[in-house]
């Protein structure tokens, strides 16, 4: 490590003097009908769970104690369960966790995009106190130990550092592709390019941006007044900003990947369409997932409901009232019917005679008496008549119900 400034900060020292700025107003269309009447980051994940307590999980774990969250689109839902859930921190530790819903605190504009989300804002950033800001996204699924990327941001004495990780290049224009030098200085970075770049060690990848940057204060202010207050600058930290900067200030790249393996990814996902929510939901039915969420260590919090345990009724007539390779939420009820494979969140109920295959019940959602349901994506609160087969006739879905375009059937209760 090379001599700087912060040479002589503990680790501790270094998160501490950081604060976490958490963008969670976007519109999430790609989610289709899910995002419908909440915000991306408030829809429901892993039975019990909400999509940004991930984020803020780690935030806590990994020792940030001042974090405010930008809450614009159906931000009634998220802000309701933060308030819920989210309020143990103590404000005689000087601890805080503010919901900042947009509020038009610097003219008549609503937040134009990210950037806009944290210019308006800026003056709550107490400089004095926090010498870096950590920006995050609401809507991704991972554990990261955030106070590793503030020690290399410190170590490299860099203004800017931007979290990144290996993706097959075939998935790389939905994200920002980077290049990186070899002591880490990003040296390119194209927001969702048609034709990315690959990645120099491996013609299969590319390396792209996880939406997470660390900027110091004075750095993050001075830059997103200068850029915002021009007329006509776009909005957003991807599309402008960052590209902006790399070559009149020192901008890291961070590369996440697990301890002990430098060049192997970390387990993180961006849940911002129908298939990327699927298919995460479905890695965490694996014997061993790769992320593992009864680590003791790492504790993804949320706000729990007060229910009963999952309860099997088993039909001796029929032999089924089970689940196998499945997770089961407090409050569910598998009544007389057979559960594959799927996830099962708080308060769902599947009635006698029904099977459920690779299927996410979203809470509240019911399955009545004799279905069938392959391959689906069940939303809050819906009920499933008796007898109805979903999954298995794909015109028939298409007619009444939302596809995916790899052949996951999206049911929200609007549509019966
Ligand atoms: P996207 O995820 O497509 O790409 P964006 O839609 O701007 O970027 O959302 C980023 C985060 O900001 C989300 O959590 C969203 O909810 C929130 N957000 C969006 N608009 C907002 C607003 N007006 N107010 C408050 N919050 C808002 C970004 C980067 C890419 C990177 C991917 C990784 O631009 O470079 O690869 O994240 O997922
Ligand atoms: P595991 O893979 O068993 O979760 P690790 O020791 O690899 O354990 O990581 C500990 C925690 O830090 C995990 O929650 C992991 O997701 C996160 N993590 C792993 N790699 C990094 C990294 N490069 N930077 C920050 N956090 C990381």
């Amino acid at each position: 490590m090379s001599e700087n400034r912060y040479s002589h900060l503990s680790s501790n020292q270094l998160i501490r003097r950081t604060t976490a700025m958490v963008l969670a107003g976007g519109k999430g269309t790609r989610l289709r009908d899910l995002t419908n009447r909440v915000a991306k980051p408030a829809i429901s994940f892993g039975g019990k769970y909400r999509i940004i307590d991930f984020t803020l999980s780690n935030c806590v774990n990994s020792g940030i104690r001042r974090i405010g969250i930008l809450t614009q689109y159906m931000a009634q839902d998220l802000i309701m369960h933060l308030q819920h859930g989210w309020q143990f921190f103590h404000s005689a530790l000087d601890e805080q966790i503010s919901i900042i819903p947009a509020q038009q605190r610097t003219g008549e504009e609503w937040y134009r995009g990210t950037a806009d989300a944290v210019y308006q804002n800026l003056d709550l950033i107490d400089s004095n106190r926090f010498d870096r800001v950590l920006i995050l996204g609401g809507d991704h699924v991972y554990k990261m130990d955030y106070s590793r990327m503030v020690n290399f941001h410190a170590e490299n004495d860099a203004e800017i550092t931007v979290a990144c990780l290996r993706t097959p290049i075939a998935k790389a224009s939905s994200f920002g592709v980077m290049g990186l030098a070899k002591d880490g200085r990003v040296l390119s970075f194209d927001e969702k390019p048609d034709h990315p770049k690959s990645d120099p060690h491996d013609p299969q990848q590319a390396l792209v941006s996880m939406g997470i940057y660390i900027f110091n204060t004075d750095v993050l202010d001075c830059e997103l007044r200068k850029a915002l207050l021009q007329p006509g600058y776009g909005h957003d930290f991807g599309h402008n900003i960052i590209p902006s900067l790399l070559s009149e200030r020192r901008v890291y790249g961070y590369v996440f990947g697990p301890t002990g393996h430098p060049g192997k990814n970390g387990y993180w996902r961006d849940v911002g369409d129908l298939d990327a929510y699927y298919e995460a939901s479905m890695d965490l039915l694996a014997p061993e997932p790769q992320l593992n969420m009864y680590d003791k260590d790492w504790p993804i919090i949320t706000d729990q409901k007060q229910r009963p345990g999952a309860k099997f009724v088993f039909d001796d007539d029929d032999r089924r009232g089970y689940a196998v390779d499945s997770i089961l939420s407090a409050g569910v009820i598998v009544s007389g019917a057979y559960v594959h494979h799927s996830l099962l969140s708080f308060d769902v109920r599947i009635e006698e005679c029904s099977e459920v295959h690779d299927s996410v019940l979203l809470p509240g959602s019911k399955v009545g008496k004799g279905c069938l349901v392959k391959k689906a994506i069940i939303g809050e609160d819906c009920i499933i008549p008796d007898g109805m087969q979903i999954g298995v006739d794909k015109e028939l879905d298409a007619k009444r119900f939302t596809i995916s375009d790899q052949g996951v059937v999206l049911i929200t209760s609007e549509m019966l």
